[in-house]
């Protein structure tokens, strides 16, 4: 197949998901082609079977802001016309739904483009329940001519929301080997030469993260007499205030925050406990990629978030804000060696076995085929 994949390149999990299904479906044999405005982070390796076409903007002094949906739409067409494509494929449905339709509009009736959206979280939970932009999500879920959700939570919540229940759950998936424990000494002696055990927790830094909550957790695990270190992989709004709490609470100087980072891999493999405190999370990829390098996860008990982690067995959720729960339930496992290690084992087990590629890349083929066939 010649499939157009459109995503947010540079921000959140959407992204990530979309660029490694692309990834994967070159992999396969497929022909995937992403509509962007830049290069997907994610996206490292260009070739025959990934190609990458940029959305140009012009720019023009009557444009207060810049109409990238009609921009985008004008690209898909493009796209979809020189490069043949069977279908576009939009994750997260604002704009991009909007942007895909119209170009299946505009390319009517000379060429059939079918339109596979997916919904991510945000773009439903938040953005597509504001009143504002309700209607116009309603549309491009409506108009779609597949969509799929992350989780089965999203899927109910899509339903409640918009009354729109023709949607497949298709999880978020995880390639087993880019994902796996391996030694990386020299960066665990960097973030911690005492040898402390280690938590790490990675976003975006948004607010519905609660990264301030990562910093509270740390200081009441180290009330409880253990020596942790914290490790804050990302960037975002919420970051100064994170390491302003730090600061206040004198623990600066057991948090390290890293940035963004490349090789999230190479975090997750030295860390002891990953830390997901969000206020939302629809899946909670994060969460999936600790997992599959043997981490159980501190996390809360919101949205799809228990659908992946199993309470008291992979990890310990708490509800959201709770955070001397996550501290005692951190402290819990940072304290027992054994235990951290057979949950690990138990959290990579289940990471593989329901969310390995192999299991959920061919749900999207299928699901492609069957839109086709349509
Ligand atoms: O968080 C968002 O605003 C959107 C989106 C993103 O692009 O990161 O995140 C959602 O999609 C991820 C990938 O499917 C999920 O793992 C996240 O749980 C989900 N975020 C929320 O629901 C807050």
């Amino acid at each position: 197949m010649n499939i157009g994949i459109t995503v947010y390149p540079t921000y959140g999990g959407s992204g990530i998901v979309g660029s490694g299904l692309g990834k994967e479906l070159a992999e396969r044999g497929h022909t995937v082609h992403f509509i962007a405005s830049s290069l997907p982070t994610r996206l490292t390796k260009l070739n025959e079977r990934v190609r990458f076409h940029e959305v140009e903007m012009m720019s023009y002094p009557l444009f207060e802001h810049q109409p990238y949906t009609l921009a985008l739409a004008t690209k898909m067409a493009t796209v979809a016309e020189t490069e043949n494509l069977d279908l576009l494929h939009v994750h997260y449905a604002i704009p991009h739904s909007i942007s895909a339709i119209l170009a299946r509009e505009s390319l009517k009736p000379n060429r059939r483009l079918p339109v596979i959206t997916t919904l991510h979280g945000t773009d439903i939970t938040l953005v597509g329940a504001d009143r504002s932009y309700l209607p116009i999500t309603r549309y491009g879920i409506a108009q779609s001519d597949g969509v799929t959700a992350i989780s089965n939570y999203l899927k109910q919540v899509t339903i409640e929301t918009f009354q729109f229940d023709r949607i497949e759950v298709i999880p978020n998936f995880i390639c087993p080997t880019d994902y796996r424990r391996h030694p990386v000494p020299e960066l665990r002696t960097q973030l911690a030469p005492d040898g402390a055990p280690v938590m790490v927790h990675v976003s975006n830094f948004r607010p519905v993260k609660r990264p301030v909550d990562c910093v509270e957790i740390l200081s009441r695990v180290l009330q409880r007499g253990i020596k942790a270190r914290l490790v804050m992989v990302g960037d975002g709004s919420e970051r100064v205030n994170a390491e302003h709490r730090a600061r206040c609470l004198n623990i600066y100087d057991r948090c390290a925050f890293v940035g963004k980072q490349p090789n999230i891999a190479d975090y997750l493999s030295i860390a002891d406990v990953l830390l997901l405190p969000s206020e939302q999370e629809s899946f909670g990829l994060a969460a999936l990629e600790a997992m599959a390098c043997e981490v159980p996860v501190v996390a809360s008990r919101v949205g799809g978030v228990p659908e992946v982690v199993t309470d008291g067995e992979t990890g310990y959720l708490s509800e959201v804000g709770d955070v001397e729960k996550m501290g005692e339930m951190a402290a819990h496992l940072l304290a027992d060696e054994e235990l951290r290690r057979e949950m690990g084992r138990l959290a990579r087990e289940s990471a593989v076995s329901r969310y390995n590629t192999d299991l959920i890349i061919p749900q999207y083929i299928k699901f492609y085929e069957r839109i086709l066939s349509q």
